[in-house]
């Protein structure tokens, strides 16, 4: 929890060419030094020191880069490197990132703040930094070969720009991008109104993370990068619950949370609990006569969702993608149907030739969060996660949101888990059986069928590959 300001110095980060006349020698002259991420832990709040306040955003496992006020401009320096993410607890990834994480650490800036940042490459390859969602001068758009020579490996490249609208932003590479971002580069990236907004409300809490996908396989460290849609990790800030810390917040705080999709499918993120309204979409805050309650909003790739509650009911709710197949982990996608099959003969069959072979889902997937099932080093388990009652038997893009009466303005600890009122959780009926009266209803199709009588199918076999 100390590092963010740990100032460390990095090594080979000197000199390289600017991509911009407009940046004064002077700035370049001293580069302001990076600061490196050690930790996967989700940072308190970075309160403003310098530069015009804000009430400052909360990312998600995931942190905000320190800045200097150098002759009013706001200068932050972005290393791109390559990085060991633990995605969750026992398993460790081999990405690239920024400033010793991914995603890289969020940036946060004021409507009106001239900014500059300095983008060192320490990659193998060269790369460049897109500003996605931002209006800025053409040549700072970060697009390689386009807007600006791409920035070859061991140097740095400063862009400047005014941050011109508040909103919800993200940044990533657009050079070799879909090897880049499939190696995890990527960060989010706030605007704060200037002055009150007649579209922005005030929120006690603020929340932030990106949506992202990977594709490791099992006992493997690197990701596949060429992989197009079928990705096996589905995280948020590039971490897989149970990795992903839960959203604490006070009982009736106003809550504002930030989602950006850097993933290559859409995901339906879904609420327990409360209704909430989308206050902000790619392009700035709604209309007030846009918005409707909701309780789940898709986010389609490359866009950026604010959705804002007010967390007036106690306890643990979950919150998670609605794509129940994101809310598992490394898993084969091409495991046929077992449920119903009997597959026991099958069984001793293969055990002869493999003594270890198990038999799976033959009554669903729940048996897989109970077996102590021998899987390859550095592979997270499919569906992990304790809660107060047992495993939760989700994985991937999943986590919570806890409410609490009695959790302190700005304290963002996990208070533990929810104390339920006596008689408030659903139990087991003891009473008398009763007899099922089954409806004798039929429906009727809306034409006779021509020919065929009834069909069970009993099992479905093993079919090739499809997309999803
Ligand atoms: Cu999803």
């Amino acid at each position: 929890m100390t590092s963010r300001r740990d100032f460390l110095r990095t090594v080979g980060i000197a000199g390289g060419a600017v991509a911009a006349g407009t940046v004064s020698k002077v700035a370049m002259a001293a580069l302001p030094e990076p600061v490196i991420q050690t930790g996967p832990d989700t940072m308190p709040p970075l309160v403003p020191g310098t530069g015009r306040p804000y009430n400052p955003v909360v990312t998600l496992n995931g942190w905000t880069l320190p800045w200097r006020m150098n002759n009013g401009v706001k200068e932050f320096h972005l290393v791109a490197e390559p990085v060991v993410r633990e995605m969750a607890p026992g398993f460790k990834a081999h990405l690239w990132g920024y400033n010793g994480q991914s995603p890289g650490p969020t940036i946060e800036v004021v409507e009106g703040d001239r900014v500059r940042i300095f983008v060192t490459n320490r990659l193998p390859e060269h790369t460049s930094i897109h500003w996605h969602g931002q209006r800025l001068p053409n040549g700072m758009d970060g697009v390689a070969g386009l807007n600006q020579p791409a920035i070859p490996a061991g140097k740095t490249f400063v862009y400047e720009f005014v941050a011109r609208r508040p909103g919800t932003f993200m940044y990533h590479p657009h050079a070799d991008e879909m090897v880049q971002m499939a190696m995890g580069m990527m960060g989010f990236w706030v605007t704060h109104p200037k002055a009150k907004h007649p579209l922005i409300d005030d929120v006690n809490r603020d929340f932030c993370f990106l949506l992202n996908a990977y594709d490791i396989d099992p006992g493997a460290y690197t990701p596949k990068i060429m992989t197009m849609l079928d990705f096996n990790l589905w995280s948020w800030n590039s971490r897989i619950f149970p990795g992903i810390d839960s959203l604490n917040v006070r009982l009736n705080d106003k809550v504002r949370i930030r989602i950006g999709n850097l993933t290559m499918t859409n995901h339906p993120i879904h609420l327990h609990g409360h209704e909430f309204l989308v206050t902000g979409t790619d392009g700035g805050p709604t209309p007030k006569s846009t918005r409707w309650y909701e309780v789940t909003t898709d986010v389609a790739v490359g866009q950026m969702r604010q959705i804002e509650f007010l967390a007036d009911e106690e306890g643990d709710w979950a919150f998670h993608c609605h794509k129940s197949h994101h809310t598992m982990n490394a898993m084969g996608h091409d495991v046929p149907t077992m449920i119903g099959v009997d597959h026991r003969g099958v069984a001793k069959k293969i055990n002869k030739l493999i003594p270890d072979y198990m038999v799976m889902g033959e009554r669903g997937m729940a048996d897989m969060t109970e077996m102590e099932m021998p899987i390859p080093d550095n592979t997270v388990p499919m569906m992990t996660g304790q809660g107060p009652f047992g495993s939760v038997e989700m994985g991937g893009m999943f986590s919570v949101l806890k409410v609490r009466r009695d959790q302190k303005p700005g304290d963002y600890k996990n208070p533990g888990w929810f104390k339920h009122p006596p008689g408030t959780v659903a139990h087991e009926y003891k009473g008398p059986p009763l007899d099922a009266t089954r409806s004798k209803a039929t429906g009727s199709p809306a034409m006779p069928r021509a020919r065929g009588g009834d069909v069970e199918v009993q099992v479905r076999k093993p079919t090739a590959k499809a997309g999803h």
